[in-house]
């Protein structure tokens, strides 16, 4: 793949002048293994940065005051399509001035947020394909011209995490010819590692996570850790339990080919579930549900992309909540979900 249909042609020179400048510099990632690792990446070579783990795009009064206070001399997003609160940057630009901004990500934009001090890489610029933001970030460390190949285990850990295998077989082909240790089979279990230390202790786990793998030298440091393994055991048995119940106690709409699920769970799975369960049944429209406080999360899956199920989240949360992601795996948080549901037919019905 060439780097210009990843990164695009961005200012390179710049990016490395601002990430290297002092000040508050300040990185919020996606609360993901994508997130962690894409994160993971840019810290081997920038160094400064205080973390912040976000768990998707909205930026609510209280994140933007938080921002404004600390105002950043270097803002970056990774893996966060804060473009889709554009209205929200624009006013944090207003108010820190100075700041120089980067944002990195792969869902599918809503807006070129580029200008004089905003940097917005995002490969869906320059065309279609599923690039998963650890191989954004990859591709874009190595046209600054670093030694990246030997972090190329953490690039293929975060494209696992994104399920981008298939889209990104040039990568995991790109990895395989080189003969790297360890060898592609073992980078899913540290992706499935990092996932559940998220899965189980939130922003701490992706936390311990991020600190690890920027210590580590070599894969063999972050698979040692006997904390992430033992979390890693107990989520595994979670979900073990759930996948069982998801094939007793579906739902499913035979002539529209959808499966409805509700999970009922302590532990915040949903995505993982889906994740799964659509491995098992690739032609169908998956669409998971989990009550969390007032509000349902949702997670839907099309392996086969014969329904854009990213665009079918937005449409069916509007105005009840938020939605979106990417053609294949998205999400929803929204407060009512019998209106969710009719939608989803009515979208369905109309593809
Ligand atoms: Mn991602």
């Amino acid at each position: 793949m060439r780097a210009d249909k990843i990164i695009g042609k961005p200012d390179i020179a710049r990016i490395k002048a601002w990430m290297d400048g002092s000040g508050r510099k300040i990185l919020v990632y996606h609360r993901d293994a994508d997130g962690v690792c894409s994160a993971s990446l840019f810290l081997k070579f920038f160094s400064g940065f205080e973390t912040l783990p976000r768990e998707g795009p909205v930026i609510d009064n209280d994140f933007l005051k938080s921002l404004i206070e600390k105002r950043p001399d270097v803002l970056v997003f990774l893996d966060i399509p804060v473009d889709q609160e554009w209205k929200k940057i624009h006013k944090l630009q207003e108010n820190v001035a100075g700041m120089k901004m980067m944002i990195l990500d792969h869902h599918i934009p809503v807006k070129d947020m580029n200008c004089e001090t905003l940097v917005h890489i995002n490969p869906m610029f320059h065309g279609d394909a599923y690039i998963p933001a650890s191989c954004v970030m990859f591709q874009l460390l190595k046209s600054m011209g670093f030694e990246v190949d030997r972090w190329m285990w953490i690039a293929i850990i975060g494209l696992i995490g994104d399920y981008g295998m298939k889209d990104c077989a040039w990568m995991m082909k790109e990895y395989d010819e080189k003969k790297m240790d360890p060898p592609c089979e073992s980078l899913f279990r540290a992706s499935d590692i990092i996932s559940s230390s998220i899965t189980l202790k939130g922003a701490e786990g992706a936390g311990k996570s991020l600190n690890l793998i920027v210590r580590s030298q070599k894969y063999d440091d972050l698979r040692s850790s006997e904390e992430l393994k033992r979390w890693n055991e107990i989520v595994q048995g979670e979900v073990k339990k759930i996948v069982d119940d998801f094939e007793k106690n579906k739902e499913t709409v035979p002539d529209k080919k959808i499966i409805f699920y509700e999970i009922r769970s302590k532990m915040n799975i949903t995505s993982i579930i889906a994740t799964i369960t659509a491995e098992k049944h690739p032609e169908a429209i998956i669409i998971i549900r989990k009550k969390s406080g007032d509000f349902w999360k949702i997670s839907l899956r099309c392996q086969e992309g014969k329904v854009n199920v990213g665009d079918l989240a937005k449409f069916a949360s509007d105005g009840i909540g938020s939605g979106g992601g990417h053609v294949k795996s998205s999400g929803a948080l929204v407060n009512n979900w019998e209106t969710f549901k009719e939608r989803a037919f009515l979208y369905i019905e109309k593809a």
